[in-house]
């Protein structure tokens, strides 16, 4: 393999089978928050500055949002005026690239910060939603809100609470989405995990999941992941800097 970087040949398991793969059969790419952080966006893991005395966890539940709405819809504002504020990175940008060469791909996302729509990924599952998009917290209709008046408290003709749509922990995933994602996994030849602490069900589900059905599984993590051990090859590198080397590595193979 001809990485110019040693890290990949020190960490690379295997060979990624790149002059075998066809094009015309799918690639998944599976990701999490890690792949926004280098757009300067805190993982869940380390939420920064005045956030960071929070759980997340209760942030991002109904119960939290119930007993203190004001403070959740603040720091859904905060980060999305982090997100407003940041551009795709390499990373998601590679994905995009990736995605042009195969007759069949899909990018399955956690992240609700919609930055591989905004690299030209498509298609893209939201497996958690997407922050910029509002809905009644008791009858779930869609709400239109700006993003000053998403700061805000604001009520459904129906009388609920607007909220981000969201999932929220304790929540169900929209049953369609998360179908349409491990019917994705029944048939990829090549699965990316990308920027995932793996930890997080039902989503955490699907790299296991594309292992169990053939798939060459590639996970790109600095940290070790509770499915490093079962990829095929697991990349302790940054999305930003191994995934446009897999691209141009790719690429020169099919040219
Ligand atoms: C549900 C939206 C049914 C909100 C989020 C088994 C089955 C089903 C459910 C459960 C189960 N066990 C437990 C549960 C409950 C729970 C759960 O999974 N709990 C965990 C703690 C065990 N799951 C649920 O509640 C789900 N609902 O299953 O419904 C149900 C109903 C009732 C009761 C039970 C079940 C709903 C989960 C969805 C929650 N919503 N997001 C929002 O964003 O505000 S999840 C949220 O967490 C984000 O989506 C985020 O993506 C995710 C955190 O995970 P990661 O994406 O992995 O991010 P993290 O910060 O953890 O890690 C970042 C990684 O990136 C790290 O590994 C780091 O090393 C790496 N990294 C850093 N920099 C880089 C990098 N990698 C590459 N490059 C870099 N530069």
């Amino acid at each position: 393999m001809g990485w110019s970087h040693s890290i990949f040949n020190a960490m690379a398991v295997t060979q990624i089978p790149f002059d075998q793969v066809d094009r015309n059969s799918p690639v998944v790419f599976f990701t999490g928050a890690g792949i926004s952080s280098e757009s300067g966006i805190s993982t869940f893991r380390d939420l920064d500055g005045h956030w960071s005395k929070y759980d997340p966890m209760n942030l991002a539940s109904p119960d939290g949002f119930i007993s203190d709405p004001e403070l959740v819809l603040d720091w859904y504002a905060a980060r999305r005026k982090a997100i407003l504020e940041a551009e795709p990175n390499a990373g998601h940008r590679a994905i995009s690239d990736f995605q042009k060469l195969f007759k069949e791909s899909l990018v399955i996302t956690q992240n609700v910060d919609g930055l591989h729509i905004l690299a030209g990924s498509k298609p893209v599952l939201e497996l958690h939603g997407n922050i910029h998009r509002h809905k009644c917290f008791e009858c779930s209709s869609q709400i239109e809100l700006s993003v000053h008046e998403a700061s805000n408290l604001n009520y459904c003709s129906c009388g609920g609470l607007v909220r981000p749509d969201v999932v929220w922990f304790g929540e169900s995933l929209v049953t369609k989405t998360l179908e349409d994602a491990f019917q994705a996994v029944q048939d990829c030849q090549i699965f990316f995990t990308v920027g995932t602490s793996t930890q997080i069900y039902p989503a955490a589900q699907l790299p296991f999941e594309a292992k169990n059905n053939q798939a060459f599984v590639i996970e790109v993590n600095p940290e070790v992941t509770p499915f490093s051990s079962h990829a095929h090859m697991s990349l302790r590198a940054q999305a930003g800097e191994a995934l446009p080397q897999l691209y141009e590595e790719f690429y020169a193979k099919i040219s």
